[in-house]
Parts: C-alpha cells; structure tokens; sequence
C-alpha cells in the first residue's frame, strides 16, 4: 500500500476522522499545536520569532562563504535539538504502532471485582492501544513470523490500568529472571547483529531446545498466529494470571481475552515473506486506513475465572504462564468491549512515549503469585525510567485523567508545579493524605504466606509437554500444514545441524508424523518413534478457524480489479459500485497508470479511468482479493503480459477469491492453470477454489458474484 493509497481512502469514505469525547482528547487537546493553524511563525525553543532558519549566521567576505560562528544561537539550537531527536528504541517490542479509542463494559461484575471500570455500565473508558512485534528494531518490517505485541492502557476514572498482553496466550518462559535470556536468544546473534526481526537462526532454536517449557509457545510461534492479516484481526490475551477482588474481599483468579469482530485471519507465509520486502508497513498503515476510513476496529473483552480454593484442581499450575486454561474447563464470559476510532496526532508523543506497566492496576484487581508476572511488574518500570526519565508518568499520553497528587517530587524533566510548604506525609496541615479503603484507597489483598526461602518452582511447572500436544492436535489439517512448514522454513536458516536435530527430536515428544515431516525437509536423522506417549487430546479455542466473524463480511477488505485498454465497463463500474456497497475498498490496478480506456472509448478521449496503481508498482500480494473484468481487448493485453499472469496466478496461490467476467475467465483458468478448477461459460456464478466465474454477467449479477465471493475461504 503507497501513501497514495492512504489518501485515496480518506478522499473516498469523506469520513471525518472520529472524535471519541472524551477527558482523555480533552487533555492531549490542552497541551496539543497545530502546523496548520495559519497564525504561527517559526520561533526558537526560548519563543524568540527567527527571520532566516536556512543560512547560519557567518562572516560574509565580498560575495563567498566566510567561516560560521559559534555565537549563532539559532543555528546551534537547530542542530543540537536534531542531535537529541532519538530515545532508546524499547529493548522488545520496539516496532509497533497505536491507536486511541474506548472501552464500554457491557455486564457488571460485582460477585468478582469491586473496580469501577468492571461494574460501570455507564462509563466510556478512553484507551490507548499498541500493537507491535517483538524481536524487530524500531524500522523493521511489521509482517515477519512473531509474536504480537497487544497493550491496553485504560484511563479509568480511578487510575491507569494497563493490560500489556500478546495476541498468543502463552508465554516461552516461566519465571522472569529468564527473560534476559530468551530475548538475547531471539535477538540477532551478538557476534554480527544478524538476523533482524527473525526467530529463524541458531541461537532461538538452541534456546527453544534447552528450555523444554518454550516447546507450547514455540508450537504457537510457528502457526498462523504469528503471521497475522491485520491488528485488527488478532486476538489479544492478558496471558499472565492476575486477580479480581469483590467489595467482600473474596478474590478470584482471571485471565483477559481480545477476541476481533472480524474474526482472526492471517497470511500464508509466502505472502507475509513478500509483503515484509514490498511493505515494511502493511500492518502499521492497514491500522490506520482502517481508522482513517471509518471502519473502527472492535474487540469483545472477556474473562476466564478460577474462584480461590480451586487452583488446584487442574493438571496444570494455573500460575504457569506456558498453559493455556483450557476453554472447556474454564470458558470465558464476554463482559465488554473496545473500540479503537482514533488515530494519533503526532507518532513520538503519542506511540514512541506510550509506555506501560503490568504493575499498574486499580482497586479491585490484583496480582497472583505468578512468577513472570511478578517479574514483569518491576521490569516495565525499570525500563520507562531508562527511555523516559523517572517523570514520564508526566508525559501527556501517559497521563491520567484522574487527578494525580502525592509527596513525590523533582527529577529530570520534572513539569508539575506542586504548591505547598509540605513534600511528605505525615505533615501538621495533614495535606494530601491518603484515602479510606472504603473511599477508594487500594488495598492489597491479605494473602497468607508462608514457605521456604528458594530458588525453585512448583511441581506442576515441570511438565511441558501436554499443552503442546493438545494444542497440535487441536490444528485443523491446513493449519498443522502451515506449523509443519514453518518449522521447515526456520530449521533450513539454522546452519549448526546439532541446532536443528535436537529441535526434531523434541517434535517427536510432541507428534511423531510431525517430526518425520520436518526432519525430512530440514535434513538428519528423521525419528521413528515417538518419545512420549501421546494422550490425544484436543481443546476449545486453540484452532483459529473456530474464529470467523459471526456474519462474513468484506469490508474494509481490499480488492484489486485488474484492467487494460478496452475492458468492459459495465463489468468494472458494476463490481467497484457493489464492493463499495459492501464496505469494502476497490482499487484499479492498470496496465500502466496513465489513463486506461474502456471498450469503445477512443484513446485520448475524455473518457477513461486513471489507475490507482499500475501492475508493477503494486502487487496482488498487497490485496484480499482481485476482480478481472471481461473485454476481448484488455485480456488479449493482460494475456500477453507476463506480470499479469503472474498477478492472478500469485493471488490463487494465495488462496485469495478471486472473480472474473466475461473474456475474463478464460484468462484466469490460464494463468491458475490449475485441472479442475470449474469455470462458468454460461450467465451461471461457479465457485471453485475460491475462484468466481460468470462468463456473461448482467449488471445485476455483481451482487451474485460478491456474495459468492464472500463465501471464499479467505473472507472466512
Ligand atoms: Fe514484556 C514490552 C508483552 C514478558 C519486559 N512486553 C512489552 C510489550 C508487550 C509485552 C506487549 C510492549 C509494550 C508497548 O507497546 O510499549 N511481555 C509481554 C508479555 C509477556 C512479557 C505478554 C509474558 C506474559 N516482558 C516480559 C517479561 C519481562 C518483560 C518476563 C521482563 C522480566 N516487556 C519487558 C520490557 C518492555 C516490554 C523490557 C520493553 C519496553 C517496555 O517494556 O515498555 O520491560
């Protein structure tokens, strides 16, 4: 997608961009600037107005360049803030993009949690929202196999509470003292930085292998998840287990799910690997247009509750962050929802100095004993301090929009004039105390404790394998394909044979099949048995097919049409007006960019349609889907060109629907070239293979093609 695109949508829906009203806009509106004001002038930083930001001030000899002088205050002033512009990238995490919205609870919750964000159906909780990867620097491509960054910051009326989840709902390690590890393992190798934004190389693998409790999330790693379509259709989990409080004082255990309204979707991997050189983007932007465009992003929020008393009643350690509570023993009640309507005004301020915290909750919720978790809660702390300084609680997208008054004072880049003669309580004006449990104040819940001082874990984390299995198990046959070749992708890039034998000897603990399957296509000794019996079970919630939206829909979905001189225009104007119809984003792709000419216009004529891209520039690829419209004319010239073929025959080894009319549908049987695949030569829709043929199409007949075309597999 080129910018040209961007603007091109905005210029289409005339949506305006939405304004959630709310304290939180109204605060960033308070300290916001406008460029396009029409009443500023360039002034220094100190408010000085400047006549000449172009030339530094030098001794001028006659009419040449004399040397430049230091005593410039503009001059320097310009150069040094441009020397300041970066901040530590995050050390994960750190390519990602955001956007602003609201949370509306839909059924409260009091018998579970006494927070007012969970009991108040009234309330619009304003929200920040960042996705991002995790092993990539900050200008890696966003479509690479990983794991996907999803934090929530909610500005509740009682405090910021932040959900720094990932759209996987297991984690690779158990406790956090290994997370240094992971990452550094993840991470290019440290000899020569190589490879970027990849988990394909030696060192993540022979991490993978020495840490038997990664195997579950390796599994995740490499299915689908890790390949997602959109932001906007991922799901997002918590992961770690946290705790609801009710105003009795009775906790519960919780884990919080995203589930999209779209339904979850990703790529196939050759088109991710494509996208990540033709787009670095495509995810950041597809956010955006999306927002831009009208076409709001939502997720039903969800949560899955183990009252105290039976944590220990699974086969599994409820505190591991490498399981999964299974949906059939604990299933999740869907209490509300987000919506995400807002994009950020400035990327910095608003997406680079976003920073969350695990450790900040609000009355009502708490934290277990989960050992990550636990870890988690002093690591994004310790981290905002060396990217942001000890005050960037200060910084205006980090703000909350509850009063904030306390005896902490100074520091770097301290902005809040706190007036007082007192900084510490207890003080004899009894200023800023602090508040009543029973007006608000938190209150830890009164766990009991009592153990032994070690470094150790409990039994139950010592068992890695089951989770795995039944998440393998769970795969429909495609997706078992996809995780088989994923496997196969990233073993070929590790060179150290020790690296990758060990990995398909670990496969066989999982699935004896899967193994063989990689073994064979990796190289080594390919397992005949398998290592650990298998139990066969399959679970709720783990295969992503089980996520279609529950009506199909193709907005927001972009579809190319694809023409040449002398196309049908009756074809190409009906398909465009109903995709339009149905929300979703036609785009003409010509032969050339310049104008194209349909059927029975002359060249040059005042007729014509000028592209939005033209065949090289923009790939199918970059598409959900391509429409071809007849004319004897254009196909002969689409026929003719290798790039077209090879455009329509990329999309069907994509899996992507695609649709044809008239002259049309021979052209796409040649260039899918697939025996078998079912075309229409009468006035009949056929749909094979996600392939929609009519070959004589009446105007009416596009609302036929479009829902057929719904129903492809990859709108599902
Ligand atoms: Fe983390 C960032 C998610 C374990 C330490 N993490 C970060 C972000 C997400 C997650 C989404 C990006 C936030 C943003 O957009 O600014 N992390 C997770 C999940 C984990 C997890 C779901 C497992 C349940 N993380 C984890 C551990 C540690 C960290 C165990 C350290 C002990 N994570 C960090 C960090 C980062 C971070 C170093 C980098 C930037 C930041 O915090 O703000 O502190």
């Amino acid at each position: 997608m080129a910018t040209s695109i961007l603007s091109n949508i905005a210029d289409r829906t005339k949506e305006a961009v939405a304004s959630t009203s709310s304290k939180k806009t109204a605060q960033f509106a308070s300290v916001t600037k406008d460029v396009h004001d029409g009443n500023s002038t360039i002034t220094s930083d100190y408010g000085v107005k400047q006549s000449n930001t172009d030339d530094w001030l030098k001794v001028a000899t006659g009419d040449k360049n004399g040397p430049l002088l230091l005593e410039d205050p503009f001059g320097r002033e310009k150069i040094h803030r441009f020397d300041h512009e970066r901040i530590p990238e995050r050390v994960v995490h750190a390519r990602g993009s955001a956007a602003f919205g609201k949370f509306k609870l839909h059924e409260a919750i009091p018998e579970l949690s006494s927070a007012g964000i969970l009991n108040d159906t009234s309330r619009e909780t304003p929200v920040a929202v960042r996705f991002s990867t995790v092993l990539g620097s900050r200008g890696s491509a966003d479509t690479v196999r990983d794991v996907r960054g999803f934090a929530v910051k909610f500005y509740t009326e009682e405090g910021n509470w932040d959900i720094v989840g990932n759209n996987i709902p297991v984690f690779f390690i158990q406790d956090a003292m290994k997370f240094p590890d992971v990452i550094h393992a993840g991470k290019p190798e440290p000899d020569n930085e190589i490879p970027q934004a990849q988990s394909a190389h030696n060192n993540f693998w022979d991490f993978q292998y020495m840490h038997p409790e990664a195997t579950h999330m390796f599994m995740w790693a490499m299915s689908d998840r890790a390949i997602p379509r959109s932001y906007r259709m991922m799901q997002g989990f918590g992961v770690n287990t946290f705790t609801l409080t009710n105003a009795k004082g009775e906790r519960h255990f919780v884990k919080f799910h995203w589930t999209p309204e779209l339904g979850v979707h990703s790529f196939v991997w050759d088109e991710a690997l494509k996208i990540a050189g033709q787009d670095p983007d495509f995810h950041r932007k597809d956010l955006w247009m999306a927002i831009d465009s009208g076409s709001y992003p939502k997720w039903k929020f969800g949560i899955q509750v183990i009252p105290e008393g039976k944590e220990d009643d699974f086969d599994f350690d409820i505190l591991d962050a490498t399981k999964v509570w299974p949906e059939d023993l604990v299933p999740i009640r869907y209490i509300g929802e987000m919506e995400l309507n807002r994009n950020p005004d400035e990327f910095f301020t608003q997406v680079e100095q976003l920073a969350f915290c695990t450790s900040h909750i609000v009355p009502g919720i708490g934290f277990s004993d989960d050992p990550l978790l636990q870890g988690r809660n002093f690591s994004y702390q310790d981290t905002q301090l060396s990217r942001l300084g000890i005050n960037w609680e200060e910084l205006p997208v980090n703000r909350p929009v509850c009063p904030v008054m306390n005896h902490n004072r100074d520091g770097a880049m301290r902005h809040t004039i706190t007036k007082g003669k007192v900084n510490y309580w207890p003080n004899r004006y009894q200023a800023v105390p602090p508040t009543k449990p029973e007006e608000g104040g938190y209150v830890d819940y009164a766990a009991k404790v009592a153990g032994i001082k070690a470094r150790t874990q409990s039994k139950k984390f010592r068992e890695h394998h089951n989770q795995a299995e039944m998440f393998f198990n769970s795969m429909a046959p495609h997706e078992k394909m996809h995780i088989i070749n994923a496997l196969g992708f990233e073993l070929d890039h590790c060179d150290d044979q020790g690296v990758y034998e060990r990995i398909v000897e670990r496969l066989s603990e999982i699935d004896l099949s899967l193994a063989q399957q990689v073994a064979d296509m990796v190289g080594g000794a390919v397992p005949e048995q398998q290592k650990r019996p298998k139990h066969n079970k399959k679970a709720k919630g783990l295969s992503q097919t089980e996520f279609a939206p529950s009506t199909p829909t193709i907005a927001t979905r972009m579809v190319a049409i694809l023409i040449a001189d002398g196309y049908d225009p009756v074809a190409y104007n009906g398909m465009k007006a109903a995709l339009s119809a149905a929300g979703a984003l036609p785009f003409t792709i010509g032969i050339r960019r310049n104008k194209v000419y349909a059927a029975g216009e002359e060249k040059g004529s005042s007729g014509g349609v000028t592209p939005d891209h033209h065949l090289e520039g923009m790939r199918s690829t970059m598409f959900d889907s391509v429409f071809v419209p007849g004319g004897a004319k254009s196909i002969e010239t689409l026929r003719k060109t290798g790039r077209a073929v090879h455009w329509v025959r990329e999309a069907f080894g994509h899996l992507k629907a695609i649709g044809a009319t008239g002259e049309a549908v021979e052209f796409v049987r040649f260039a899918c070239d697939l025996p078998g695949l079912e075309f229409s030569a009468s006035s009949a829709v056929v749909e094979s293979y996600g392939v929609v043929t009519a070959a004589q199409v009446e105007p009416h007949g596009f609302k036929e093609t479009l829902n057929m075309a719904k129903g492809a597999k990859d709108f599902l």
